[in-house]
């Protein structure tokens, strides 16, 4: 089945892990639909813009959760935006996906205590794609 996946990614939590996201995002493509390409541009806009612009932003990426057939997050940079996208998508019921590489950090409590989440630490970039592949090719 053709999902549609709304990927979650550090924006102006930091940017150290974008070229992860593309890759990522990229490789999602290769089979499914990738609502929020943009979070693994290199060439993002990261300054605030105004909150009418932000208010933009928010009513877009609410619409795709929304809308979305399943959420991945990569989580290694913590957000702020990040976490409010996975509690909306939570009360929304959506299924979760939640990676980070646990050499480099530590999940919030708030993550790894909350069972709604299926979270995957990982240590070697591989391992991501072998459980995408997994998840992207499930029911729901
Ligand atoms: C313009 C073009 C591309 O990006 C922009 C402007 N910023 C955002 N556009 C779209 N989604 C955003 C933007 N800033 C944050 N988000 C959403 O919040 C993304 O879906 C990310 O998953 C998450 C990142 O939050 P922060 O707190 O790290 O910015």
């Amino acid at each position: 089945m053709n999902k549609k996946v709304y990927f979650a990614g550090s924006i102006r939590g930091g940017r150290v892990d974008a070229t992860l996201y593309h890759r990522i995002i990229e490789y999602m493509q290769l089979t499914d639909t990738v609502l929020t390409e943009h979070v693994g541009s290199s060439t993002l806009n990261l300054i605030e813009q105004g909150r009418s612009r932000d208010a933009l932003i928010y009513d877009r990426d609410t619409a795709w959760l929304r809308e979305c057939d399943v959420v991945i997050a990569e989580c290694t940079c913590p957000s702020l935006g990040v976490g409010y996208e996975l509690a909306y998508a939570e009360h929304l019921g959506k299924p979760i996906h939640i990676f980070y590489n646990k050499s480099k950090t530590q999940l919030s409590a708030m993550l790894t205590g909350d069972p709604y989440f299926q979270i995957h630490p990982y240590e070697k970039e591989e391992v991501i794609f072998d459980t995408l592949k997994d998840i992207l090719t499930m029911d729901n």
